[in-house]
């Protein structure tokens, strides 16, 4: 029986946050440019334009640390609502061919473009589409990866990264898969990545060559994963709309951290990108969670709940330092910090909300 492949296209904005900042003021552009803290105080890159990273600079680096590779950088502070508005845009953009739309952050999302609204039968071209409307609506570019399944297509979409796409055929997977390292496969973290080293699997190829069995005595449930990416086959369909319980972004530091000042800046920059992403979804929530993975991969979380929703980032900032006190962070040194807002106000009927006197254990 032929099996019907789905089209699946991955779109990621370049540089997002720089590329935006670089747009609105024309003396920064063809410069690195960093977003994110000061490289006196104890900020945190969170994104840099490509000219910065040709230095060496990356996301969640000290800005310190980018400023000691590259003194011309320019540090420019992050501005979420003209982030948000392109994201509202490209969002518009992508609706025109589908309603299968998942976003995965404001700059990123997979679309299933089995059938789309124009009729148009080629995946790539609606991709190519997509990325010339949002280069001519936001001045911006984004790079694309089309292929049948997530896995592929958001690799894919990296491939050719700036302003590039990527086609992966099914007759094409089989080889694109063996020669990646398998740090590039998503799913595979800094551990997993080791162990994988370990156990001499280096690329798709090496991670093929190991059975089911094998793959799910040394890494439990994610065993199957590993095994069926290995041979492209990845079945998770794109789902639009998630209908979210919390909403929440974590960051694997670049490098463990033990200075409580260091934390809160990154903890800080986490509160403003919930915040920003309450905005987008027009929600707010009453349970606030601090996340901690110390260096020793032990994971912490502690927790607050308030009588009134929170949904900006100052709010949530005023809270999350009391819960970082509540940890080890800063007698241990940390590998991982995590904001996520839960009990959200889209999921509770306004009446209730108002009835509710939730303790506040401060
Ligand atoms: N971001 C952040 N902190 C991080 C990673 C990302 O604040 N540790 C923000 C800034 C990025 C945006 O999210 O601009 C999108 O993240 P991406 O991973 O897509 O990175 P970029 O779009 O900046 O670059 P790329 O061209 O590699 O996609
Ligand atoms: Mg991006």
């Amino acid at each position: 029986m032929a099996v019907e492949l789905r089209k699946i296209i991955h779109i990621d904005m370049d540089a997002f946050y720089a590329s935006v900042e670089q747009r609105d003021n024309p003396a920064l552009r063809g410069k690195p440019v960093v977003v994110g803290g000061n490289p006196d105080s104890r900020g945190v890159v969170a994104t840099c334009s490509y000219e910065a990273r040709r230095y060496g600079v990356r996301s969640a680096m000290s800005c310190a640390r980018a400023y000691r590779l590259c003194q011309r950088i320019v540090f420019v502070r992050p501005r979420f609502d003209a982030y948000q508005k392109v994201s509202q845009q490209i969002r518009a953009i992508f609706h025109q061919y589908t309603d299968l739309v998942e976003p995965l952050s404001l700059d990123e999302a997979y679309l299933d473009v089995t059938i789309n609204k124009p009729g148009i039968q080629s995946a790539t071209w609606i991709a190519q589409e997509i990325r010339q409307k949002i280069y001519k609506e936001t001045g911006l570019t984004a790079s694309a990866g089309v292929s049948y399944n997530k896995f592929l297509a958001k690799i894919a979409s990296d491939v050719k990264k700036p302003d590039g796409l990527t086609v992966v055929t099914p007759e094409q997977a089989g080889q694109f898969i063996a020669q990646l390292p398998i740090r590039r496969f998503h799913g595979v973290g800094r551990v997993t990545e080791v162990k994988m080293k370990w156990l001499g699997i280096l690329t798709g190829a090496d991670l093929r060559e190991h059975s089911l069995p094998e793959l799910e005595k040394n890494f439990g449930k994610s065993g199957k994963y590993y095994f069926d990416i290995a041979r492209g086959i990845d079945q998770r369909l794109v789902v639009p709309n998630r209908v979210r319980k919390s909403i929440g972004k974590e960051t694997t530091l670049r490098e463990d951290i033990a200075d409580r000042g260091q934390m809160l800046t990154v903890i800080g920059a986490l509160a403003k990108r919930v915040a920003a992403m309450l905005q987008a979804k027009k929600t707010s929530g009453l349970t606030l969670t601090l996340k901690v993975k110390y260096s020793d991969f032990q994971i912490v979380t502690r927790s607050i709940s308030c009588e009134t929703p929170l949904e900006n980032a100052d709010e949530i900032l005023s809270l999350v330092e009391g819960l970082l006190c509540k940890t080890q962070a800063g007698e241990k040194s940390v590998r991982l910090l995590g904001v996520t807002i839960s009990k959200l106000t889209t999921e509770i009927p306004a009446e209730k909300i108002a009835q509710m006197e939730l303790p506040f254990p401060c």
